[in-house]
């Protein structure tokens, strides 16, 4: 499967004086891991906020789906440590110890991301796949799977959004001065299960007569019930009074779609017969059908005989 991923965004840097520094980023497909995405940050401060969208592209010539997105275990570190965060007020005894805080104030947020805007819209049905601080919805010991079931055509992009933002706590946010969280994102496209062409027959012809000699179109339904399209043997089977097989014929039928096929029998036989119609293993049947004589038009005038009468005229003139 060939699943490419990119990711572009923004961050945003916040100045003590509120303004805000933003930096936009467009980065390609990695070339050597195309679906996994490196999250990176560090030296942040409370309220400093980012935006992520994750374009995932099809490149391959099947269809697939998006399954899942897999976090790896979060990796934290104290960073620098300057004095505002080892000597922290009221108390000025700061954060020393080896286990960083930024976890445990960087908010993430990840959805599924439907109409590519990069803003969470529950009344599209986007859904959400992480919500919460990093401490709290990753693991640093073992990796973390949502679930997503995303339909990803051949040469189809869609998208999955990502927020983080640093929660303000006042004064104790200096103990995250320096401290930085990592992760890897890996995006799972597995190869949609297709399946094989699978066909239904049915009787759409049903005629409780028919006359001796007169073609009689035998009209079946075909569907294909599977996912590929395919090209199957019809058939019609008839015993009765004399039995044979009209067909078969070819038709092909693509995935998820039926049609009619018509074949012809012309009854030599008058009697009762039943038809089963085949396609491929599948069959539908036996229809009964009554053969029944041909009626004879006449052409001419009936011919009637006329007497002749021989005469002895020796006889009649004696
Ligand atoms: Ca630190
Ligand atoms: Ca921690
Ligand atoms: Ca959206
Ligand atoms: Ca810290």
């Amino acid at each position: 499967m060939d699943l490419k991923v990119d990711a572009k965004g923004t961050i945003r840097l916040i100045n003590p004086d509120g303004s805000y520094n933003e930096t936009t980023f467009d980065w390609p497909t990695p070339v050597d891991d195309p679906d996994v995405c490196h999250f990176d940050v560090g030296n942040l401060a409370p309220l400093d906020n980012g935006e992520i969208t994750y374009s995932l592209h099809n490149d391959g010539s099947r269809g697939g789906v998006i399954t899942s997105i897999t976090v790896s275990p979060y990796t934290e570190g104290e960073g620098l440590n300057p004095e505002p965060e080892t000597a922290m007020p009221p108390t000025g005894i700061g954060d020393t110890d080896l286990d960083a805080e930024l976890d445990e104030q960087l908010h993430i947020m990840m959805w599924n991301e439907t109409d590519g805007d990069n803003v969470y819209n529950a009344t599209l049905g986007e859904m959400i796949l992480l919500d919460g601080k990093v401490k709290d919805v990753l693991s640093n010991t073992t990796a973390t799977e949502c679930s997503i079931m995303n339909q990803l055509d051949a040469g189809q992009t869609k998208y999955v959004g990502f927020k983080w933002w640093v929660q303000d706590h006042g004064v104790l946010s200096n103990e995250i001065m320096g401290d930085w969280v990592q992760f890897d994102i890996t995006f799972n496209m597995d190869q949609l299960k297709l399946t094989a062409p699978s066909f239904n027959v049915t009787e759409k012809w049903h005629a409780a007569t028919v006359e001796k000699g007169v073609a009689l179109p035998i009209i079946v339904n075909v569907e294909n019930t599977g996912d590929i399209g395919g090209s199957v043997a019809v058939s019609v089977a008839y015993a009765g009074a004399a039995s044979g097989t009209v067909g078969p014929v070819s038709v092909t039928i693509a995935g998820h779609a039926n049609a009619n096929v018509t074949l012809s029998w012309t009854p030599t036989v008058v009697g009762s017969y039943t038809l089963t119609a085949t396609a491929g293993s599948s069959s539908k049947g036996p229809q009964p059908v009554e053969v029944t004589p041909r009626p004879v038009s006449l052409t001419s005038p009936p011919r009637f005989m006329t007497p002749v009468y021989l005469w002895d005229h020796r006889n009649l003139s004696t």
